[in-house]
């Protein structure tokens, strides 16, 4: 198989949680290549995430993946676009889809238009959320064959790029290749997710929140592993293909907040049960088979127990990077509780 080794990318959302670790896992593992990110820095980027890393490694740009002009200009003189950029988290979407709808659907469509007309190399980022839900005591686990069957506005509007991505692909030819991938965890998660919420809230004296009757599954990925499996896919993946991301990391809520209470040395009973996610997915399961077999990945962070205790040191650690975030986002989950999350 002939490699893709590209010299320029551009990196959306590369001041996220998932795409600040890719920028990161760039500088530290492939030397030749130039990464420009562009972010908006909404709610959900942070500068700082990418501090440290040099000018002659990257480039930043402060920008919408919505504005035409823009990015028209950076797709110019570059060979590929790792597409992060997106509005990603499900209360939000419930609370507010508008901006789901215009990032990760316009945006996406606005990228893939200057990527056609650029011949720019494409790798788009999804979710395995796309797939909906398995039930609990269902033996199996979405592979790329399984529909699509998205629940709530976010994953619906990923469904909905992706499937816009298929289509620049059969219709114009463009040279893109999917990723859906499962939960992610690690450094630099914004603190509105499960995780980092659970954990910012014990070292700020809150009670951890476990939404519904916690036996929801995820599979947990830790995001270096995601890193170097996006890499795999855009410098050896097959045109016009997708690829599952996972590492077989199937844990309930209930079981990862017992993980994180023990960790931070508190009791497994310290937290409390609320209202339960409109709409919320049982369980999602990855069968990464087509991955590892086609381009040998593997994932390097197996024991999950480890990359937990070293993603609460982190955020033990980098107060600065969260503080001053926490009492919004705990804000906006109290009006959330208020609305019955409707
Ligand atoms: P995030 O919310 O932490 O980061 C999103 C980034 O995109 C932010 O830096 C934000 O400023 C930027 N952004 C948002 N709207 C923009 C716009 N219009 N123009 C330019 N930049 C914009 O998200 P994340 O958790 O890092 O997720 C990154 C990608 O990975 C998303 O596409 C998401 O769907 C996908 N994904 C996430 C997970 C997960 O567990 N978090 C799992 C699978 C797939
Ligand atoms: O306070 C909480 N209590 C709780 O029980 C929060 C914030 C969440 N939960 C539950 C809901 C989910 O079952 O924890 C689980 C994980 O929740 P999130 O962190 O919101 O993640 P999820 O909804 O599973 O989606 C994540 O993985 C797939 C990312 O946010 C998406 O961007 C990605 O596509």
């Amino acid at each position: 198989m002939r490699e893709f080794l590209p010299k320029n990318i551009v990196v959306t959302g590369g001041a996220g949680f998932i795409g600040s670790n890719f920028v990161h896992w760039m500088v530290d593992n492939q030397p030749d290549v130039h990464v420009t990110v562009l972010d908006a820095l909404t709610y959900a980027g942070n500068r700082e995430s990418l501090a440290g890393i040099s000018d002659d490694r990257m480039s930043f740009v402060r920008g919408d993946i919505c504005d035409v002009d823009l990015v028209d200009r950076l797709f110019s003189d570059v060979d590929a676009v790792v597409h992060f950029a997106a509005e990603s988290h499900n209360d939000n979407s419930i609370a507010d889809p508008e901006p789901f709808l215009r990032t990760n659907v316009r945006g996406t469509f606005v990228l893939l238009e200057a990527a056609r007309k650029h011949g720019v190399r494409f790798h788009h980022i999804s979710t395995d959320e796309v797939y909906g839900d398995l039930a609990l005591d269902d033996p199996s686990r979405f592979t790329e064959e399984t529909p699509y069957r998205p629940s709530s506005p976010y994953s619906s509007t990923k469904a909905s790029s992706d499937l816009l991505v298929r289509a620049w692909h059969r219709t114009y030819g463009v040279e893109a290749t999917i990723s859906n991938c499962s939960n992610n965890y690690g450094p630099r998660q914004h603190i509105e997710k499960f995780i980092p919420r659970q954990i910012t809230n014990i070292l700020c004296g809150i009670r951890p929140k476990l939404y519904g009757d916690g036996l929801n599954v995820r599979d947990w990925i830790h995001t270096e592993d995601h890193s170097s499996a996006v890499w795999a896919i855009l410098t050896r993946g097959r045109i016009g293909e997708t690829y599952l991301i996972g590492a077989d990391g199937e844990r309930s809520n209930v079981d990862v907040l017992h993980a994180i209470l023990k960790g931070m040395g508190r009791s497994t009973d310290d937290f409390d049960w609320v209202r339960d996610r409109p709409g919320h997915d049982r369980r999602y399961a990855i069968d990464a088979s087509k991955l590892r077999a086609e381009l040998g990945w593997e994932p390097v962070h197996t024991d999950f127990t480890k990359g937990l205790a070293s993603t609460i040191e982190w955020y033990k650690e980098n107060g600065g990077w969260w503080r001053g975030s926490k009492d919004a986002t705990e804000a906006k989950y109290a009006k959330q509780e208020q609305r019955g999350n409707q």
